[in-house]
């Protein structure tokens, strides 16, 4: 598992993503719940066979593409799992904009009425 230290700097990464539009609350507390700040994180299978990649676990069923750059954010999956978050967050953006906090079920779960510190408290 990754240490607080990385946790940090992955924090920090997150905090600064002036392209990801929505508020420093999904970012932090979604992506937490999602991926505990693991940008190498795959999750899955899924139920329908599709796998979850990278901070925000952005599935590869729509969004990103197992062979290469493809799916409606044109970006290979592998590149969800790396260590450079710009790109991540510009796929994440679109999701947003389409769906909203609903995609994903670490802020339905998690985040949704909760304060950041709440969100945040058992991780750092
Ligand atoms: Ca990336």
């Amino acid at each position: 598992m990754f240490s607080i230290s990385h946790k940090y700097v992955v924090f920090k990464e997150i905090s600064k993503k002036s392209q990801f539009t929505c508020s420093p609350f999904l970012r932090v507390c979604l992506t937490l719940h999602e991926s505990s700040w693991n940008t190498q994180a795959r999750g899955g299978p899924n139920s329908d066979g599709s796998y979850d990649n990278g901070l925000f676990q952005i599935n590869d069923r729509y969004w990103c593409g197992e062979s290469g750059a493809a799916g409606d954010c044109n970006i290979a999956c592998s590149a969800l799992r790396d260590d450079s978050i710009s790109d991540d967050c510009q796929c994440a953006s679109l999701i947003y904009s389409r769906m909203g906090f609903n995609a994903w079920y670490g802020w339905i779960n998690y985040c949704e009425g909760q304060s950041i510190s709440d969100a945040v408290s058992h991780c750092l």
